[in-house]
């Protein structure tokens, strides 16, 4: 068993109450960690930390850059762990951890490294003056991440907040603190300078409230449930803190009826299943034309079928467990939910058989639900889980109505093989990002966020520069 401690001004250390949280792998049960249960005196200790670092901002954008740069070469060399971490601490497939997780972990610090070359202080000239943006920094940054992709999320955070001159104090979920140590350990090695970058664990609404509600910290960077991020906006606003949320989806997949879905079904599967449903993005409720419907349906629930759950660590493994027992059982309470509201479980729906040391895992079968009213709980309330539904739809008005009758406005994904039509309807949906032809296809210089109850404000490239810094404008006389 591993302990992990909190990094605070260059020191791992316990919280100062000395209280653990234990940490389980998901699949298997076993006991894998210890975590500081932290609390708001730890916080103090953070932002005291960040307070004492007087260089960090005046140092230039480049320098900085040069930082990221080795955090992502010593994350690359520590690839293969950071993989096989995320597998143990979430359960996710070791291919998707390794592909995904690792993967991106290492491209988010390249990535915005490379992205200081793109930007430039504008300047609006006048006759007698001119002026000039600068991009300041706001002084400590919140960093508040959950548990479906641990590294890949906290990465995607820290690298532009440290990027802007800004200090950090990073909260992970407490269900997922391995790889986070893991970058406060490479942090550590490359010897960035001490209170830049801080990591505490422990409880949300204990630790986590506490960084949101101390006054020093002026930015809040969250991304979790979209009701722990209503607490977050209301503790936040009277402070007029800049906060960002990224909070829950319930994508819509539409299939037209000239779709290619047969060339495009493994995409399509991904989209639906891809973390266990545990992604945001993950489409749960496909739309299909009705011309086209049994169709689908039919080779939809094939392609199902041959996915393999189980072992996480196996390289072929599909599907993993779920994130922890107490998820498992709110996903089977919306299975049968679904049911009581008229719906078919088509396939799935049940715990699959599995080999003794995954007996007290937390697995569920991939599971499609038809027959069910697009107006259900099941249809339109986030399960964040491996369950689909799939609905008929005759005209493209009705698709685009249904697509957009859930509180979510995150993302959707269209698949027609006439691409104008796909942008039109595009327009028409209320969601941050649509994908046609493809999903999860990302290129990180777009504005990454959602609509209605998914959130507020975007990050990616420019749009996460502008994010984390305070815009100044200078206006200086010349006449
Ligand atoms: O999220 P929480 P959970 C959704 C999904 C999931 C639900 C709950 O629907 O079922 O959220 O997951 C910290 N002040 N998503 O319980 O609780 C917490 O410790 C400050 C969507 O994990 O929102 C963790 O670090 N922080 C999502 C982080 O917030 C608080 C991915 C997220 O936890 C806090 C994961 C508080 N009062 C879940 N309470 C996505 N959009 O990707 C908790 N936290």
């Amino acid at each position: 068993m591993k302990l992990i401690q909190n990094y605070i001004n260059g020191k791992f250390l316990n919280s100062l109450n000395d209280e653990f949280i234990e940490n389980f792998n998901p699949a298997t049960g076993e006991l894998i960690a210890s975590i500081p249960r932290s609390s708001n005196k730890d916080i103090q200790l953070a932002v005291n930390a960040c307070r004492s670092n007087d260089n960090w901002h005046k140092i230039s954008i480049t320098k900085r850059a040069e930082w990221l740069e080795k955090i992502a070469n010593e994350l690359e060399n520590r690839y293969e762990e950071i993989a096989l971490m995320e597998s143990k601490d979430t359960g996710k497939p070791i291919s998707l951890a390794r592909n995904v997780d690792a993967s991106r972990s290492v491209y988010n610090f390249r990535f915005f490294a490379n992205l200081v070359n793109e930007i430039h202080q504008p300047e609006f000239k006048m006759n007698d003056a001119i002026n000039r943006v600068l991009n300041k920094p706001l002084g400590i940054a919140g960093l508040i991440t959950p548990w479906n992709l641990p590294l890949y999320l906290l990465s995607w955070k820290v690298a532009p907040a440290l990027l802007m001159g800004n200090c950090v104090i990073a909260k992970p979920s407490e269900l997922t603190p391995l790889t986070a140590n893991l970058l406060a350990e490479v942090i550590d090695k490359i010897g960035l300078p001490k209170g830049v970058f801080n990591l505490i664990h422990g409880y949300g609404s204990e630790c986590g409230q506490a960084l949101v509600e101390h006054q020093e910290i002026k930015l809040i960077s969250f991304t979790g449930g979209t009701e722990t991020g209503k607490i977050v906006a209301k503790t936040a606003a009277p402070m007029f803190k800049k906060i960002s949320l990224e909070l829950g989806g319930k994508n819509a997949t539409i299939i037209l009826k000239d779709a290619e879905f047969e060339k495009h079904i493994d995409q399509i599967v991904k989209s639906a299943f891809l973390n266990q449903g545990q992604v945001c993005l993950c489409g749960s409720r496909i739309l299909v034309q009705d011309s086209i419907y049994e169709k689908f349906v039919e080779i939809f629930r094939l392609r199902v079928s041959q996915m393999k759950i189980g072992n996480p660590l196996d390289e072929d493994t599909e599907l993993g467990s779920l994130i922890s027992l107490r998820h498992k059982e709110t996903v089977m309470n919306y299975i049968a939910m679904a049911i009581e509201e008229g719906g078919n479980v088509i396939y799935g729906g049940k715990e699959p058989i599995l080999p003794e040391t995954f007996s007290n895992g937390a697995f569920i079968e991939p599971t499609i639900i038809t027959d069910l009213s697009h107006k259900s709980k099941a249809a339109t309330e986030e399960i964040f889980g491996p369950v689909v539904t799939i609905h008929p739809f005759s005209e493209i008005h009705e698709a685009i109505k249904i697509a957009n009758i859930t509180n979510y406005g995150l993302s959707a994904s269209i698949w027609t093989k006439d691409v104008q039509s796909g942008e039109n309807i595009a327009k028409e949906l209320d969601t941050g990002i649509v994908w046609i032809n493809c999903w999860l296809h990302r290129d990180l210089r777009t504005p990454f966020g959602g609509m209605k109850d998914s959130g507020i404000g975007r990050e990616g490239g420019l749009y996460s520069v502008e994010f984390f810094s305070e815009m100044q404008n200078i206006c200086t006389f010349l006449g």
